[in-house]
């Protein structure tokens, strides 16, 4: 696996040298809005803390990370009266990622509305 790469976008976004629309930020995390998104008001959610992914990942880290998750699902479900919330998650380029700053999707869902590719 690839060290850490400073200069991925992610990591732009959370120095502030690119623009995001950010929807919550603690001192651990940031949730922005996703410039692709597979569905209405679908949000990814990262660690402040430099980790390319899960492999490596600092588990303490990591229940900041999942709470805002949780809060990000609960805010998205109401804010857009959705029937449910799909949270998704890759690692490593074969598995889907594309940006090596470790974050997880929060999409609100609607019935019988598929997400988009
Ligand atoms: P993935 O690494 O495959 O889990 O997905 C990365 C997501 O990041 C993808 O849904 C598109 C989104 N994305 C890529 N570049 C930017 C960007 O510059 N700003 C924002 N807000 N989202 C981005």
């Amino acid at each position: 696996m690839s060290a850490y790469d400073t200069n991925n976008i992610f990591a732009k976004i959370l120095r502030g040298e690119i623009p995001s629309h950010r929807v919550y930020e603690d001192e651990a995390t940031l949730a922005f809005m996703d410039v692709m998104p597979q569905g209405e008001g679908h949000v990814l959610v990262l660690p402040k803390a430099p980790s390319r992914n899960l492999f490596d990942a600092d588990p303490a880290t990591l229940p900041a990370l999942i709470a805002t998750v949780q809060k990000i699902a609960v805010a998205a479900k109401n804010a857009f009266d959705a029937d449910g919330v799909t949270v998704f998650q890759f690692n490593e380029a074969p598995a889907g990622q594309s940006v090596f700053h470790l974050h997880f999707h929060v999409v609100p869902r609607r019935a019988g509305v598929p997400l988009k590719p």
